[in-house]
This record gives C-alpha cells, structure tokens and sequence, in this order.
C-alpha cells in the first residue's frame, strides 16, 4: 500500500516549531474550521450541519460536554466541535470493497490518522481468518454470532462490555439492561480513564460524583480556579463563558505546568466586533506553574494558610476565614484534617508542590479573597495515582469556606465525552448500587448480578489471563484508548470475538479476537427513522442539564443501524423468548424514556419534560445541603501528604536512581479528539505538521547535553522491571517546569503501566509516567505507522 505523507506522524514539507503570538480562537479556528471541512470534502452538508449544532431542534455537539449557551442564537459550536461534525459528514466512505482489497495486515501498517481519514463505514464485517480480510455479513448473522459466543460462556462474567462517553442516554439504558439481564457488571467505561477519579471523590466528600454548578454561577462567581485542564483546545466553548467573567472583572487563576495559550489570551470568533478589530480578551489574570503532580502539595498548603489566617483572624477578633456555621451544620471530620494540616511541614509542602513560597500564598489569598469561587478541572487533576486525593483536597478547600450551594460558587468537573456523564447515571457502571440493581428487578422482572464488575484496567488484565473471552465496545477505541498498548493488544487478541458498534475504522478493529465483527452506526448528525418517525436521543452535559438531540442529515449508508437499535437486536438474539419487548422501544424512543423514568425518581415525566426546549436541569441534592454519604454529611477527607508522594515515588524502580529521571504527562494536541487524529498541528502549542515531540524545559535539554529538535527514545521506569520504550520524538524547548516532560497521547501510551493507577478509582495515571531518556534517531516510516 502506498504511503504518503498523509499517512505517517510527520509532514516533512510542514513539519516545523513555531511559537503561536495570536490569541486562542479567532481567525485561525475559523480558517481551521474552513480546511477541515474541505479535507473531509463535505464543505456544503458540513457547513449546514453546522446551523444546527446545539439549535433547539438540532443536535447536541459530539465535541464535548460544556453546557450550550441559551443565549447564543446561529451558532452554538467552536472548533472543536466543527471538525468532529465535519468527521462524522465527510463524503468519505469506507465499503465492503475497500476490504476485499485491503488485508488486516496491511491496514496494521497504517496510521490511526490515515485509518480514521478513510471515512465512514457502510456496512457490518466479519473478519476472516483464511483471507485475513474483514467480509461482509447480514446484520442477523452479526447478532447470531454474538449471541452464540455469549451463550457459550461457562459464566457471564466472562463477557465485557466497553462504552465510550459519546452514546445516548437510550443506548445505555438498554445497554446496562441487557448486560445485567445477561448476568454480569462488567462495564469498563472511558470514565474509568478520565473523571473516574471525580465520580469517586466528589461520592466520597458531597455525597453524588457530579460538579454544583451552572452557567449562572459563572455569572456570578468573582473567581474562577482552572486546574490541568486545556480549555483552548479541549472545550473552547468553555473560552465563551472564561471571557465574560473576565470581562466583567472577575479573576482567572490557571494551575498547570504548561502555559497553554487558551488559558492566556481568547479572540472569541462569536464576537463581530472583536474579530474585526483584531482584539483579544485576557483570560487569565494569574497563572501558576507547578510540577506534574505538584496540585495535591499546592492544595494542602492552601489549606495551611487558611488556618493559619484563620486563627491570626480569629485571635484578632476579626472574622474566621473558615466558614464555621456551615462547617457545623453540614459536615464531618473538619477538626481531624486540621489536625493532619498541622502535622505536614510547610518543608514538604514547598519540595512537592514546585511552587516558591510567595507563589503558594499568594494563590492560597487568591482563594480566601474570593467570595464565590469556582474550581474548574480536568485531567492533569484526576489521571494520577492520587487523582481520588486531589479530589477530596479540591472539595474539602471549597467546604471550609462554606462553596458549595452557595450562588456563583462550587465543583466544577469539565467532563470530556459529551455524554459521558448521562452513560453513569443511566447505570452503566461496574459498581452499580443497591437502589439501581433492585429497580431494576422490579420494573423489568429480572434478578440483576450484585457482584460487583470490572472497569478498564480489570477487563483487560482478565482478558489477558485469559478470563474474559468476548469484548464488546459500544463506542470508542479501546485498544489505544488505554495504557501498556503492547499488553492490551495481548489481551484482545486472546479474546474468542471483539465486536465494536463503531462510525469510522480505528485500531480497534485491527488488533481483534480470534472473531471479530465491525457494526457500523448512525452518527449523531444523522436522522434516525424509526416505525413511529423521526427518534430523538438524549444527553446530560457536564452541568446536569438533559435535552434531546435529533440528526439532521442523511445517513452515511443504508446499511447503518442506530446504537439503540443495535443494541436491542443484540438482547433480541441472546434471549430470543425474552419477556423485555426489545423491539418494541425501538419503534419510538419515547418508550425507553417511560421505562428509564420508571427506574430513577430525578427522571419523572420525562418525556414531557425533555421535549420542552432545552429540555431540563438535575439538581445536585449538595446544593440543598443534603449530603448522601455514609455520616449523612459533607465528609473532609485527607491522606498524609508524604504517603501520598511516596507511593509516588515507589513507582521508579531503583535501579535508575543514577540516571536523570523525569516526569511525563501524556496529553492532547488541538488537531485530535481522543484516538481520533485530525490533523498534523498543534497550533496554540506552536507546534506544526508533526505529533512526535517532546515538550522539554530549556535547562533541562542544557543539563541532560540535549538540543532542540534532536530525537530522543523515551522509557518508562517502573517497578515492575518491564521495558517499555517509544521511539523517536523530537526535543522542544518548552514553558514547563524543570523535571516534567509532557507528549501525546496515544502515541506514548505503550509507556503507561498497568498497574500504575488510582487505587480507588483504578484510572491510570497517564500523567504521572516516570521517565528517562534517550538519545535516538529520525524515526522511518514503519516506526510512524506503529
Ligand atoms: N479537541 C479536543 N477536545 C476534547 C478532547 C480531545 O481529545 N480533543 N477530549 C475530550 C475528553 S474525553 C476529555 S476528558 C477532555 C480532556 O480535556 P483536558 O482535561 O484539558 O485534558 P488534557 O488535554 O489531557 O489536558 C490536561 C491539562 O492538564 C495539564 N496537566 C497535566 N498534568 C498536570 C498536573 O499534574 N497538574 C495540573 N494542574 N495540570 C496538569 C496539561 O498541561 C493540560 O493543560 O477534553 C474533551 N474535549
Ligand atoms: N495516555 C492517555 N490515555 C488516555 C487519556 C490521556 O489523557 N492520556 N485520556 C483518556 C480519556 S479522558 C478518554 S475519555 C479515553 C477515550 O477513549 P474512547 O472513548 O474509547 O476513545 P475515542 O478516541 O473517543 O473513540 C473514538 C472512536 O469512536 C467511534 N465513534 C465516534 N463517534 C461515534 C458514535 O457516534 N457512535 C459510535 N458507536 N462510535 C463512534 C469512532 O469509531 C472513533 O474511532 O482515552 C483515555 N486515554
Ligand atoms: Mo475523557
């Protein structure tokens, strides 16, 4: 096959570093936006599409899960959101004859860029071990062969069934129904490698895993917080709302290692005047820089101060810092944090945090001046070995000063997939909870497992001792989505089928069971035609609110069925004389909204109440001051900082201590969502035609006798004594602090162990890889493709 310059990691006649002057947004999204459409060849249906992203009666964005603004009135999407339409329309297809010419081996030579670039599939396929090629096969034939393996099973827990945070509230639904009625829980779920840590802590602490706020808080609040999270690039409609608090005087305080230039300056592309006048708006007032990792030292000292002020204040007569009514009437354990707050040393507090002294409490005041704060955070807080104790750190901070349920202030998760959060509360999760499994039982008459199930990092180690024999991913991109790449492609090829409900090719499908099926479906933009009419889907975006999303477009291929529908044919086949109608809901999705208000008190009416435009809010019982945890209370929850950094620092084996060891976050780039790669830049970052680089401090590259642009080898060091080493990234000079590297995702995950993740949680901590370098070459073209 041939290969071009398309079709590796590199452009060579683009490939360049370039620092970016302009602001985030502006001219250049709308130029990306432009190009994207073009390379997907669908600039008119595209463009179109695009009037009706987050529209009353559109579709709700596939780009991310920030909430959409009410008051914007044409367009109601960003960049970000535009390609991802601008993907899913492309004219592009990928047919049964693309796979009569085309082994499996030859495809696993190809990039995930150049296999997603194909386009979207057409048609349901069977992989074929004779030919090595994927043929057709008839959709009955499909669920035949599912229903077949799972039958076969000696227990249903040798089954799991992935989701990826893109499917429907109906979809799941149906989904965790079916696979319970199958008899197992487990569920692993893109969560268990995002804000998994956030759903445990935030249950933990508030007593429900979900952010307090709304956009109106974001009215109101005169300070938001931003820890580790990328919003120029991730959620750039979140850039809308950061620009009107800071507009009105309210301050924005980044935390992160990198200087990300969304986080900086933002030409809003909605605003006319703006853009023609070249101007851009600040975003944050004050950015804080410390070591991957550094939060948990940096939160902690925060709390130090605040006691020390407190008691100065108090001894003084002035009034306390800390928020004592509510911290009587609403929570437990206060007394005994402070207690572990005195005994940590402000010695290890300033070693972990990589913050000066002056920076940390200038920070800490930053906070106590703030009357309605807001905490905003995204993965460079929830994906370590502590993601779980920054959480309980974020919330006990927002606690003692009485944040949450008080207007314009709160937790603010930025959730990723845009119906990542709606998948969890529809009961899709391995550790599902008493009141779910027996409503369950009683609306459907079915007795649910109650052994609890298996998240991602469990599926795959059962998987690779060969204890789960059938995967099925309903969404998603589960053999690059996760870490130790060389091992999970062990544990899916041992499988007896992988079956994955999917839009476009991805490496999934070429690293496959010893069966394997690719179920084509209906994207969002799509119009989904059912014996009742035209279905709707729902979502819950990241701030609680539920609303329908109805495609607009004609479908990609006749061929294609919905998730629903797929999944329900699925159940069909496995329990043939089931006495659940399977397809019966498929003919008006209204009738899975009736059961799902059956089985959740907060979803009542929820037909009559989603189809009202913009459908509705579920409210955070915290912001009631009802708190559902174990005590009946808000919970403050600490664990001693040096256990928490010496777990971190157990990780490096030993044997290294001579060679100069750094820290890696693996990341995004603005050109890709996830697995799927758009393009070759990383414009904000500065970085051009190329993903194989290697963010690096300028001293660091001097003392370690490296240059910029020279190629590098990357090994993790782990304690486990695996070699894991990725090839040829080259070195740039960059913003960040001494001893913290940071490179993409998914190229860098055949780094990340395992065993490295949150011990509560389980999500791996793919921003926590200890490193050491290497000198290395320019990589060939076979090393780009793998
Ligand atoms: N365009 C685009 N949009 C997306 C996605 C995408 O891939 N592309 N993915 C979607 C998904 S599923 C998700 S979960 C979200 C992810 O959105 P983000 O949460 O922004 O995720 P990352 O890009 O991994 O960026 C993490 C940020 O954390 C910082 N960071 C790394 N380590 C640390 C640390 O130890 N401390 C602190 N304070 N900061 C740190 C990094 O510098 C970076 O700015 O975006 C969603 N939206
Ligand atoms: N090292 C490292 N690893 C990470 C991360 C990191 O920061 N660092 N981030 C983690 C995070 S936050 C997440 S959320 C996961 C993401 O993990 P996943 O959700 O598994 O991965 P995606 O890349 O979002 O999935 C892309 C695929 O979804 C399919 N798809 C797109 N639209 C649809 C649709 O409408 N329906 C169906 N059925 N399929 C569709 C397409 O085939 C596409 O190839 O990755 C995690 N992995
Ligand atoms: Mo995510």
């Amino acid at each position: 096959m041939k290969k071009d310059n398309n079709q590796t990691n590199e452009n060579k006649e683009t490939a360049k570093i370039e620092s970016y002057t302009h602001p985030a947004g502006g001219w250049d999204a709308l130029k990306s936006v432009a190009k994207n459409l073009q390379h997907q060849e669908t600039f008119e249906k595209g463009s179109i599409t695009l009037l009706e992203v987050n529209q009353p009666k559109g579709f709700d964005c596939p780009g991310c899960a920030w909430p959409d603004d009410k008051t914007k009135k044409l367009f109601n999407f960003c960049e970000n959101g535009a390609k991802a339409v601008a993907f899913e329309t492309t004219s592009k297809r990928v047919t049964p004859q693309f796979f009569a010419e085309h082994t499996v081996r030859c495809l696993a030579k190809q990039t995930d860029f150049y296999l997603e670039d194909l386009g979207r599939l057409t048609d349901p396929m069977r992989y074929d071990a004779k030919t090595d090629k994927y043929i057709p096969i008839s959709w009955d034939e499909a669920f035949k062969l599912i229903a077949y393996n799972l039958k076969n099973l000696e227990d249903p827990n040798q089954a799991a069934f992935y989701t990826s945070g893109r499917t429907s509230n109906e979809a799941s639904f149906l989904y965790q129904l079916f696979v319970r009625h199958f008899g197992t829980n487990n569920f692993p779920d893109c969560s268990n490698m995002c804000h998994e840590t956030t759903s445990v802590g935030l249950t933990d602490s508030i007593g429900l895993g979900k952010g307090t706020v709304t956009l109106e808080d974001f009215e109101k609040a005169d300070a938001i917080f931003s820890f580790g999270h990328n919003p120029g690039t991730n959620h750039p409609r979140m850039l809308g709302t950061l620009r009107e608090v800071s507009k009105r005087g309210g301050a924005i305080i980044a935390i992160n290692p990198l200087k990300e230039r969304g986080l900086q300056r933002f030409q809003d592309p909605q605003a006319a005047l703006e853009m023609m006048a070249n101007k851009s708006t600040e975003i944050s007032h004050y950015y804080f820089q410390p070591k991957i990792g550094g939060d948990y030292a940096i939160l902690i000292g925060i709390m130090k101060h605040l006691h020390e002020w407190d008691i100065e204040a108090t001894s003084k007569g002035n009034p306390p810092v800390f928020d004592r009514a509510f911290i009587v009437l609403n929570t437990t354990g206060f007394e005994e944090m402070l207690e572990e707050i005195d005994k940590t040393s402000w010695a290890d507090i300033h070693k972990y945090a990589g913050l000066a002294p002056k920076e940390l409490e200038s920070l800490a005041k930053l906070y106590r001046n703030a009357e309605r704060a807001i905490f905003c955070w995204g993965m460079g807080i929830t994906q370590h070995r502590h993601g779980t104790n920054n959480i309980h750190m974020l919330a006990n901070l927002m606690l003692a000063r009485g944040h949450v349920g008080r207007p314009g202030a709160g937790l603010c998760p930025v959730r990723g997939h845009s119906n990542v959060q709606g998948n969890r509360t529809m009961g899709i999760h391995e550790k599902p909870n008493e009141s779910l499994l027996s409503n369950l039982d009683r609306v459907f008459n079915i007795k649910s497992p109650r052994q609890h199930g298996l998240g991602v990092v469990d599926t795959i180690k059962a998987m690779h001792e060969g204890k789960v024999k059938v995967f099925i991913g309903l969404g998603g991109n589960f053999s690059i989505a996760t870490p130790d790449t060389e091992y999970t492609h062990e544990a899916l090829q041992q499988c007896n089928l992988t079956v994955h409900i999917t839009t476009k090719l991805n490496r999934s499908h070429i690293v496959h069971g010893k069966d394997a099926l690719i179920l084509p479906c209906l994207g969002r933009t799509e119009i989904d035609e059912q014996r009742y009419g035209t279905q709707s889907i729902s979502v819950e975006d990241s701030m609680s609110n539920v609303h329908l999303s109805t495609g607009v477009n004609k479908p990609a291929s006749h061929n294609l069925l919905s998730e629903p529908d797929i999944v329900a044919r699925m159940a069909e086949a496995v329990f043939p004389e089931s006495h659940i109608k399977w397809k019966w809901y498929i003919e008006s999705y209204d009738r899975i909204r009736d059961s799902i208000a059956e089985v959740f008190d907060q979803f009542h009416d929820f037909n009559e109440r989603v189809h009202q435009p913009g459908g509705f809010h579920l409210e955070h019982p915290a912001n009631q001051h009802v708190w559902n945890t174990p005590t009946g209370k808000a919970q403050f929850l600490i664990k001693p900082l040096r256990e928490v950094y010496e777990d971190r620092e157990n990780q490096f084996t030993q044997q290294y201590n001579e060679a100069k060891t750094y820290t890696l976050m693996t990341t995004r780039s603005h050109d890709q969502y996830n697995t799927t790669i758009y393009g070759l830049d990383d414009r904000y970052r500065g970085v051009f035609g190329q993903r194989r680089v290697l963010f690096m401090n300028q001293t660091d590259i001097d003392e370690a006798g490296l240059i910029a642009d020279q190629w590098v080898d990357i090994e993790s060091i782990y304690s486990d004594g695996v070699k894991r080493v990725v090839k040829s990234f080259r070195i740039v000079p960059y913003d960040i602090p001494q001893g913290s590297l940071a490179a993409y995702y998914p190229e860098t995950n055949p780094l990340v162990a395992l065993s490295s993740h949150d011990e509560k949680a389980r999500i791996p901590a793919s921003k926590t890889v200890p490193v050491i370098l290497h000198l290395g070459q320019e990589p060939t073209l076979e090393e780009m493709a793998s």
